[in-house]
Parts: structure tokens; sequence; C-alpha cells
């Protein structure tokens, strides 16, 4: 009744009301996020209609978004504030429904619980106070820090917002975010609420193929994981709602949704952010960095940060989908190491099972798998192929353990009525799907893996099809039953496309509720799984679909990628999106997935792909081969150089992934995040660094003969020694530079200092070897950097503290290396390669004696000192010069 009134008082008011002009389209806020969104119904809802388009009577569809036609009125008040309470913790705010949304049956009272988490983690969850629903329990994080001394301000304004300031005191004051609480729309199945954003330098919001930062152009992100070779504006493998923030001072903040439902994020010129999930609640975290790097450690405190990987696998990994048999595997194989091209993991694909059924052998071709594994193992090379999740539901009972076992273990997935579901993926004629999150699912998995590894002795696992896919929408036979309520569909198409129905049941909840966790679920799963498999072993795990949390457990590769140029340029920031999202272990095809590709392409490719953290070749079934033995001289020739500079400095980025895993730092980074005051920086992906010392400036175009690229300040050397080094003193600097055909560009930056071991014919081999290390003086004349060593492969040789932490300080008189650990490290430090040093020294002393092998490259300014045979420890070194 009340409501009515209401509509009524609002619909004479729309129409040319002043509360209707809004100064720009940039303030019009969404009010009908339907698709049908009409005059009549615009107005009913209290909103504002202004038909800004072409509008033939045609119901409105995404994409391109535009600004909308219904928008709020300035003094729109759908929820208005009914108290708040300080707590000990932070603030409790009741909100109640004053006017109804009319998107559909309101939830009248909400519970904005905000909780100071940490002094830069603030958190504020959406409930509703009457019932329980639906909220994921993974990840889950930590309980807030007691005595919280926050560096942000939390206040609820007269006008319904709920602002978040940062604390002046701290760091001046910018607004960080600005919910509309007025304008909130809370049902069972549709949320929707506004944030205004301190500037329009946003990154995150994937998995989503595009630049790395983000349009805020009406541009629109669904989240909703599904098997789709990657294309633009549209929903992919994985579902990480977090974004990063410039502030126009150059200062980072960032937000992450913990909500597991499909969802449409808008961002919008205003600029502002808009969240719609079909269901659970909302609950943000605001992390207030001050710089990228903070923001992005502040938010793997609340999912974890990622696991040790094996060194292993930071090797050159061979992979195709249609390699014939195990005859034809090892073939290939052979041919790219007598070619002379480093290879550390060879993979197989699905083409090793018989009827494509998970855990099983092709009979005729790949009966000998498990000798062929274990020939890789005594040469030092590893083993990892695909597991799917669906297993076949249709063999002779008692003929297939992997379905028998799963109903006595009652681990699958279930419809509304309590049947298991049946669908098909890749078996002949239909498949069941294991539901990960059922508390048995980890002991059949378990079971599963640790039976196969008898047999072939997998070192990891490569999990595909996990969205989950399937080849068809729902159920075998009847699809799927229409009862099920959808109120909003993210995306373009129905929620069921090629996955399972909206009311099939896991353990956990409804499908519904839990797609978008299937393939982290099985992450988990797979993890422990491989961890018993192995004992003590560190699991080694891929997987196409992720979800926040994902890389506390397994890492990710792109998809199914196009061999194209484009495709090669958006890998840059296909993969480097995932360091933000705490999954460091990240890679794309190289050479592209789909299509054939080209000498030139994969040789371009090839070479940038020796720069992705996860380095691996694959390609589909029915496309060329693209090994680099198969493509010829060319490919195999770059991919030699650059996996040679890959491999030499593989125990620097060892250490990268070693301060991912206790530090939360990114391994792969884009410039920002060193430089973030520098806002040449925001938009560059097509050049990457490792770390905060290397940076890498590929060819990504067709005939490219030459690169424009972006020096940050500082000194820039190149370790190929064919670009001169690059002075950029006082601000960064464009600078063209050839892009050799033989070779990929990168330049070490001043100021840091790198190790490296000459590189054997696989990873096992090159840790032999002795250390060397490389310094680059900075305009200060100094440089600084660290080495991480462990045995690379046990599970706890962190905790253990079975490892060892070698920092070195130089400046141009003076080098000097630490070593806090007590395990004795068998490599010796036997060349330093000092870059930088102006004038030639006369002497040198190496722990106090005299020491004399050492030579002087003044053209290019370099001091190598050889033969050192110095046990890494303490090491002083100290230079004369005239
Ligand atoms: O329906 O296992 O993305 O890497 O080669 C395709 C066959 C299934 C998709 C994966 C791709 C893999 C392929 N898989």
């Amino acid at each position: 009744m009340r409501a009515l009134v209401f509509v009524a008082l609002c619909a004479s008011l729309a129409v040319g009301d002043p509360q209707c002009d809004l100064s720009s389209a940039l303030e019009k806020f969404d009010c009908f996020p339907q698709d049908s969104s009409n005059e009549e119904e615009c107005i009913e809802r209290g909103c504002c209609w202004r038909d800004t388009n072409e509008f033939n009577g045609e119901p409105r569809k995404f994409p391109p978004l535009s600004e909308p036609f219904c928008y709020y009125p300035r003094n729109y008040q759908g929820y208005k504030v009914l108290n708040q309470t300080s707590t000990e913790g932070g603030l409790v705010v009741y909100l109640e429904r004053v006017f109804p949304s009319l998107v559909d049956v309101d939830i009248s009272l909400i519970r904005v619980e905000v909780i100071h988490q940490s002094d830069e983690i603030l958190r504020i969850r959406f409930v509703d106070p009457l019932s329980r629903r639906w909220e994921p329990p993974l990840p889950a994080p930590p309980p807030p820090k007691e005595n919280v001394i926050p560096k942000y301000v939390v206040r609820i304004t007269d006008d319904t917002r709920l602002e978040v300031t940062r604390f002046i005191e701290y760091h001046g004051g910018n607004k960080l975010i600005d919910l509309d609480l007025a304008s909130l729309v809370y049902t069972d199945h549709f949320l929707q609420i506004s944030s205004r954003l301190p500037s329009n330098v946003v990154y995150g919001l994937g998995e989503h193929k595009g630049s790395l930062r983000r349009s805020t152009n009406f541009s629109r992100f669904t989240f909703y994981n599904e098997d789709r070779a990657p294309e633009y504006n549209a929903r992919l493998y994985g579902t990480h709602p977090f974004y990063i923030n410039i502030e126009p001072d150059g200062q980072a903040n960032g937000m992450w949704l913990l909500n597991s439902n499909a969802m449409d994020i808008i961002l919008q010129p205003t600029p502002a952010i808009t969240y719609r999930p079909v269901g659970g609640i909302l609950d943000f975290f605001l992390f207030v960095g001050p710089s990228p790097a903070n923001v992005v450690e502040q938010y793997q405190q609340m999912i974890g940060k990622p696991k040790m990987i094996p060194y292993w696998s930071l090797g050159f990994h061979l992979c195709r989908f249609g390699y014939k048999g195990v005859d034809h595997t090892r073939q290939i194989l052979r041919s790219n190491l007598d070619a002379g091209v480093r290879i550390d993991v060879q993979w197989n694909d699905i083409d090793y099972m018989e009827d494509r059924n998970d855990f099983t052998l092709d009979k005729t071709h790949y009966k000998d798998l498990g000798s062929f594994v274990d020939e890789l193992h005594r040469d030092g090379r590893h083993y990892v192929l695909i597991i799917d999740p669906a297993v076949s539901g249709s063999e002779e009972p008692g003929a297939y353990p992997p379905y028998d076992r799963g109903l006595d273990y009652d681990v699958f997935v279930k419809d509304a009525k309590g049947q298991v579901v049946r669908g098909k993926v890749w078996n002949r004629k239909s498949s069941v799907f294991p539901d990960f999150t059922h508390p048995n699912s980890t002991a059949y998995w378990t079971e599963m893996i640790s039976n196969f590894h008898e047999e072939v002795a997998i070192d990891g696992a490569w999990i595909d099809m996990n969205e989950p896919s399937n080849m068809i929408d729902g159920h075998m036979d009847e699809g799927c039953p229409s009862d099920f309520e959808i109120v909003y569909t993210p995306g373009d198409e129905p929620l069921k496309t090629k996955t399972l129905c909206m009311s099939d049941r896991h353990y956990w909840s409804e499908h519904y509720n839990v797609h978008n966790m299937y393939g982290f679920t099985e992450a988990i799963a797979t993890y422990h799984a491989l961890a018993a498999a192995r004992p003590r072993k560190r699991p080694f795990i891929i997987s196409r679909s992720s979800f926040s949390g994902h890389g506390f457990y397994a890492g990710h590769w792109t998809g199914d990628v196009f061999s194209t140029w484009t495709d090669l340029k958006d890998s840059v920031p296909g993969f480097l999106e995932f360091s933000f999202y705490g999954i460091p272990m990240v890679g794309v095809d190289i050479c592209g997935f789909n299509g054939n590709t080209t000498v030139d392409l994969c040789a371009r490719w090839h070479a940038l792909g020796a720069f992705y953290p996860f380095s691996r070749n694959h390609n589909t079934d029915d496309a060329l081969a693209q090994d680099p033995a198969s493509l010829g001289e060319k490919v195999v020739t770059v991919t030699k150089n650059a996996y040679y500079w890959r491999y030499k400095l593989l125990p620097h980025l060892y250490t990268l992934f070693y301060r991912a895993h206790v530090d939360g730092d990114t391994v792969a980074r884009p410039l920002f995040f060193e430089y973030p005051r520098d806002s040449n920086t925001y938009d560059i992906d097509e050049q990457f660094l490792w770390g905060d010392s290397l940076m890498v400036v590929p060819a990504l175009h067709e005939n490219q003969k030459t690169i424009n690229a972006y020096f940050p300040r500082g000194i820039w050397y190149d370790l190929q020694n064919r670009t001169a080094t690059v002075d950029a003193p006082l601000q960064g600097k464009y600078i063209t530079i050839p892009a050799y055909e033989d070779t990929i560009n990168f330049f070490m930056r001043g100021g840091r200092a790198v190790f490296y071991q000459e590189p054997g014919d696989t990873t096992t081999d090159s840790r032999e070897k002795p250390y060397g290390l490389y310094i680059f003086l900075s305009h200060e004349s100094y440089a600084m950097g660290e080495l991480y060593i462990d045995d690379g492969e046990s599970i706890d040789a962190v905790e253990n503290r079975e490892n060892s932490l070698i920092t070195v300080l130089a400046n141009d008189r003076e080098i000097l290396l630490g070593n806090e650990s007590r395990k004795p490290i068998d490599n010796q430090l036997d060349r330093i390669h000092f870059y930088g040093v102006t004038a030639k020294p006369t002497g040198m002393t190496v722990n106090y004696q005299p020491f004399t092998d050492f030579q002087y490259d003044a053209s290019r300014q370099i001091l190598t000192i050889y033969n050192m045979d110095a046990a890494l420890t303490f090491i002083t070194i100290t230079i004369t010069y005239p």
C-alpha cells in the first residue's frame, strides 16, 4: 500500500523533474538492469527515463552498453538508514526498504556490517539479518585482527552513502569508495550496488580478454565461468571480482567482492563501478594499499598466498593435443632435444586415454606410457598429463572404477530429484561430474590419482574442462528443468549454456550458487590427491578454470587462444592479470592453440613465451605441429636463444616465486607496479617486468622491425650486449630499439643484483652448476638483490627452514654478500659481472685477500670477476680505483 503511494508520487516526479536533470550522462546509474527496460516500468520504479539513442521499440541488448535510459533521480531513496551503532571492531548499520525496487521481491531489512579487518583492510558485509543466505565457504578470510588502528575512515553520509577515505594524517584523505546505499537493490536472485571510484585507472576484474587497463566507458564484465575460446566482452574460464585503482596522486587501492554467484560488473565514466551478482550476499574487502603491490599483498592476506612451486616447473614444457601415441610423443621430444631445444617437462592431452575416459590408457598407442615416464625421470625430466573432471557414466559395472567408486563415495553431482546428473563431455556416451564440494570427494579423487600414479608416475596434473564444461546444455535427454527462477542473466547466454543445470545439487549448494567454484574446488582436491600420491613432493597443477583463492593451490593457463598476431599481443595482459589475483604461475599456449601458426608468429611467440612464468607450447589436434623442431631453423634458433636466458636466470625467477609464497609479491608484473606515480606506465601492456629488476620488451606485431619501448626512470642494461645502456636519470622516456629477429629484448634495472646459473640440458642439470652474479649499478651507485635456494621439490622446505637466502648489497667500491641460514650451499659462487663501473679498478680484495682475476671492459663499463670459487656465505669484496 505504502509502496503504491510512492509509485504515484514518483511517477509524476520523473518526467521533466529537476531531480532527473543530472549534470551529465556520467551521473546516470542504471535503474533498469534487465534487458526489457521501458519507460512505463521505469517510472513505476521511481526512476527517470531519457531515451538517448534511436530506440525503435526493440528491447535494449548488451553489448555495447551506453548511458542508461532508465536512471535513478538525485533524491532516490530505496533504502534509508534505520540506525547505526559503533562496535568494538567497526560499525553496524541497519537499512530499511522504503520504496520498492520492482526488480523482484525486495528484502526489506539489511544489516551492513563494517568490520575493521586490519589497519589496511576494511570488510563491508550486506546481510539479511532474518535469514541465512548463501556464502561461499572458501576462500576463508582470517578473522579480523585485534587492536586495529585503521588507515581509513568510514562515514555514513546524510544522503545515505557509505564513504571510505584514507586517514588524512596517514596518506592524504583521498576518497576510496562511495557506496550508494539508497539505490541498493537486494532481492533473493538479484543484487545491485554502485560505488564511485577515485579515478578511471582500473585494473583486474578478470578473467577477461583485452587491455590490462580496463575501459570505464560503460564496459561490462561478466563473471560466469565458461569454456570459451577467449574473445572480447565475453565470459571466460575464471572469476576474480577484484580490482586495483590508481588514484590521481599515484596511490593505489583495491576492492574484492567475495561472492560466487554469476555477476556482471559495470564500469562507467563517472568514474564508478556497479556490481550485479545474482545471489549470495555483498561481502566487500577494501584494500588501502597505498601501492599496487601492497593492494595485491593485502588481497592475498584474505585469499592465501601461493604455495611453493617445484623448481622443474620453471623449465620449458612441451605439449600438444593429437600426439598419436607414446612413440610419437617421444619422437617429437627427441627431435627438439636433438635440435638443441631445452625441455624439462613433456605433457600428454586426452589422447592417452582409452575412449577418452580419465584414469585409463589407450591400449594400443599409450600402453607403454609408464615406462616412457620412467625414461623421462631418468633423464632428469618430468611429466604432466591432462585430467578432466567428468568421468564416464556409461561403462559396464565393474569395468570402470572411477564411476563405480564415485557411486560408492556418493560424490557425483545430482539433480533436484536426487538422481546422478548425466551430461556429455569427452566420454563416449555420457559423463558424470564429481562434486568437489562433497566431503568424500578428496578421498575419491586421491584414490583415483594414487592408483593411476602407480601405473604412470605423473609429476603434476593439468585440469581442464572444469568450468565445468559440458558439450550439451544441462542433462542428457531432457536439458534443464524450467522451474528455476532467473531474474537476471549476466552475459548474453542462458546460464545452463555448455554446463550443468542451475537446480543441480552439490553438497554445498545448488549449481546456481557454486558454479564459479567448480574448478577451484577441483584444484583443491587435486592438490591433496597429488600430495598423497607423491609424499612430500610439491604438487604441480595447471587449471583452466579459477576463482579467488585458486593460486593458493594451483596455476593457470589462459585456454584456447588463437594462433594470430592479435592473440600474441593480447597474451601479455592475458597472463599478467593473474598476477593481481595471486596466481603467479601462469602462461599462454605458446604459438597459439587454435588454428595454424606460422614460422614468423611462432618465432616471436616463443621469444615472448620464454618469459611467461609458466612456459608451455601447446596446440590443438587439427592444426600443424608447432613444436620448434617441426617448424624449422628460425623457430629453433629463437627458442634456443630466448630459453638460454630463461634457464640462466631461473635462480632469480625461483626467488621471485619464493617472495610470492612468503610475501604475496607478484612474479611477472606490469610497469605501473614499480612506477605507480609515472602515469606513462598506466596503459603499457606490451611490456612487463619479472619482479622489480628485469623488463621484457617483446616484439608483438607482424613484420615488426623496431619497437618504441618505454624505459621508466633509471638505468637499463641490456644483458645480451646488443643495445646500448639506456640512461633516463630524471624521467622515463620512449626509445626506439631494434626488434632483433633471433631473440627478444630484455633489460636489467640499475640498482638491482641478480643471480644466475649456466644452463644445463634441464633444470635438474642447471641446479648442479656454480652460481654467478650480475650487479647493475644505479645512478646513486648502489645495487641490491637476493637469492633463494632450497631442494626445489619438498613440500615443507620453507616451513622447516631447509633453505637459504643470500643477500647482496653493492656500490662501486664494495660488494657484500650475506647468508642468514645455517644450511650449507653445495654450489659455489664463480663469477660476478658488475655493470655500470665507470672507471678501471686498480685492485681488488675478496674476503680481505688480494684478488687479481678480473677484467674491465671500458667501452661497456663492465667489470668481470672470474674463478672466485667462493662458498656462498658471507663474502666481502673491495674494489680500489686510481
Ligand atoms: O574440448 O583436451 O583448453 O588445451 O587441448 C577441448 C583437449 C578440450 C580444451 C583445452 C585444450 C585441450 C583440449 N581441451
